[in-house]
C-alpha cells in the first residue's frame, strides 16, 4: 500500500490502516523511513485537533487502571481517546500496555478506543520519536483525545512532556512527605498531580498526601502564568474522581487554548523536534561515516585510557567527519 492510499484509508478512520500505519512509521528499515515520512506529510493538515495527554506515574501506581476508568468515561462522553507509550524498557518487559491490558479490558474491546503498546527500541529517542508520530497518525484518524503514558522512570517524563499539551502525574497515597530530588524535578513537569488509590484504608492518607503535595506546589515555579497545578484525589478502582480529573483537562484546554500558550507550546515544541532529529540525524551520519568510524575504536580506548584528552579526540573525528562528508 502506498503513502496516498494509507493516508486516505487512515483520513476515514479505518483501524487496520492505522495498524498500518503505526507499524510503518515504527520500522527502522530505511525504505520504510521514507514511506512513512511521505505518509506524515500527506497527513499533516489532519492532525493537531486532540487534546494531548501525557501521564506518569510509578510502576504500581495504578496508571493502567486509571486509563481504563478516564478512557471509558470519556468515550461515554462521545470522544474518540488513543491510548499510547514511551516506554524504553519494553523491550524487555514485554511492553508496558499489552502486558497489562487485562487492567483495561474494557477500553480495549471499546470501538471509540484504540491502544498501541511501545515500540520498542534501543534508544528513548528513538521510541518517543516513533510515539510522536503515532500520535499524530492517531490524530488524523480522528481520535481527538490522546493519552500517552510512560513509566516513572529516567528520562521517558521529560521526553512524554515534550510533546504532549498536559502532563498528569499519578502518585500512591503516602508518598507525599518524600519530596526530594527525582521526585521533585518530576513534579515540576505536572499540570495535575492525582492521588489515586483514594479509596478504604488508604482513603485518609490519600488525603494527607494531597495536602503535602498542594503545598509543596505552592513552592514550584509554575510552569504557566496561565495555570496553577493542583492535586485531585481519584479512585480509579472505583472510578471515584474521574470526572473531576476530566473536568481539569477540559479547563486546562480552554484557558490555554483561549490564552494562545496552546498554540505557542506545540510550535516550540515542533522546533525542539526538528532540532532533536538533526541531533540524532548528524550523529547517525557521524558515525557511519566510513572514515570516522574505522577510527571510533582506537580513539575511544585512548580517551579510556587517559592518554588522550576527550576534547582532543573529538577534534580529530570531527576533523576526518568535515573531510569525509564534504
Ligand atoms: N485500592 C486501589 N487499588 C488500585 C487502584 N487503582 C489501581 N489499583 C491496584 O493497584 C495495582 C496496580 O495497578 P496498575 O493499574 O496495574 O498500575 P500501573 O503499574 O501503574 O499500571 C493493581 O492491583 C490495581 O488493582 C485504586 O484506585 N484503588
Ligand atoms: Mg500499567
Amino acid at each position: 500500500m502506498n503513502a496516498e492510499h494509507l493516508a486516505d484509508k487512515l483520513r476515514a478512520g479505518e483501524r487496520r490502516a492505522l495498524a498500518r500505519a503505526i507499524t510503518l512509521v515504527e520500522s527502522t528499515r530505511a525504505d520504510h523511513r521514507q514511506e512513512a515520512q511521505k505518509l506524515l506529510d500527506l497527513i499533516m493538515a489532519d492532525t493537531g485537533r486532540a487534546i494531548r495527554l501525557g501521564l506518569s506515574g510509578a510502576p504500581g501506581v495504578g496508571k493502567s487502571t486509571f486509563i481504563e476508568a478516564l478512557g471509558k468515561h470519556v468515550t461515554g462522553l462521545g470522544h474518540k481517546v488513543a491510548v499510547l507509550a514511551v516506554d524504553p524498557s519494553s523491550a524487555r518487559s514485554g511492553g508496558s500496555i499489552l502486558g497489562d491490558k487485562t487492567r483495561m479490558e474494557e477500553l480495549s474491546k471499546d470501538p471509540d478506543a484504540f491502544i498501541r503498546p511501545s515500540p520498542a527500541g534501543a534508544t528513548l529517542g528513538g521510541v518517543a520519536r516513533r510515539t510522536r508520530e503515532a500520535m499524530l497518525l492517531v490524530e488524523a484518524a480522528g481520535f481527538d483525545v490522546v493519552l500517552i503514558e510512560t513509566v516513572g522512570v529516567g528520562q521517558s517524563e521529560t521526553a512524554v512532556a515534550d510533546m504532549v499539551d498536559m502532563f498528569l502525574l499519578l502518585q500512591s497515597p503516602g508518598g507525599g512527605d518524600d519530596l526530594q530530588g527525582i521526585k521533585r524535578g518530576i513534579m515540576e513537569l505536572a499540570d495535575l498531580i492525582v492521588v489515586n488509590k483514594a479509596d478504604g484504608a488508604l482513603e485518609q492518607p490519600a488525603k494527607l498526601a494531597q495536602s503535602q503535595y498542594n503545598s509543596a506546589l505552592k513552592l514550584m515555579r509554575p510552569r504557566s502564568p496561565n495555570w496553577k497545578p493542583h492535586v485531585l484525589l481519584t479512585s480509579a478502582l472505583a472510578g471515584k474522581g474521574i470526572g473531576e480529573v476530566w473536568d481539569a483537562v477540559t479547563d486546562f484546554e480552554s484557558v490555554m487554548v483561549e490564552k494562545g500558550e496552546l498554540h505557542s507550546n506545540r510550535a516550540s515544541q515542533a522546533r525542539a523536534w526538528m532540532w532533536n532529529e538533526i541531533r540524532e540525524g548528524l550523529i547517525e551520519a557521524f558515525r557511519t561515516e566510513p572514515s570516522v568510524a574505522k577510527r571510533i575504536p582506537d580513539l575511544e580506548a585512548e580517551v579510556s585510557g587517559g592518554r588522550i584528552t576527550p576534547g582532543a579526540a573529538a577534534d580529530k573525528l570531527l576533523k576526518r567527519f568535515r573531510h569525509g562528508a564534504g
